[in-house]
């Protein structure tokens, strides 16, 4: 299935390391996403803590309204999905 087929939101922090690595990655493959970034954002952050089961950690990949944690299996989630 390619990307297309999917509802991205990527829920990052601006200063967060590991969102820096994957908004690099994006960035260097030329992947577009719908960014939320929660920390300046309290919305953002609401929203991010009920669709990740209370949890706050970035970066937070939500595909099809599903949470995808860890910055390495989002990473590898967008290269098997490329
Ligand atoms: N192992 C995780 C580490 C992610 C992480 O430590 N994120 C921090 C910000 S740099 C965070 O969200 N901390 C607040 C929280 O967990 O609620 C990854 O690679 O994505």
């Amino acid at each position: 299935m390619s990307l297309n087929s999917h509802n991205l939101v990527l829920y990052h922090g601006e200063t967060c390391k590991y969102c820096l690595k994957v908004r690099r990655f994006l960035s260097e493959n030329n992947i577009e996403v719908p960014l939320k970034e929660v920390w300046g954002d309290e919305a953002a952050f609401e929203e991010l803590r009920a669709i990740n089961n209370g949890k706050t950690q970035v970066p937070c990949l939500v595909i099809d309204g599903k949470p995808m944690l860890e910055s390495d299996d989002i990473i590898a989630w967008f290269k098997a999905n490329q």
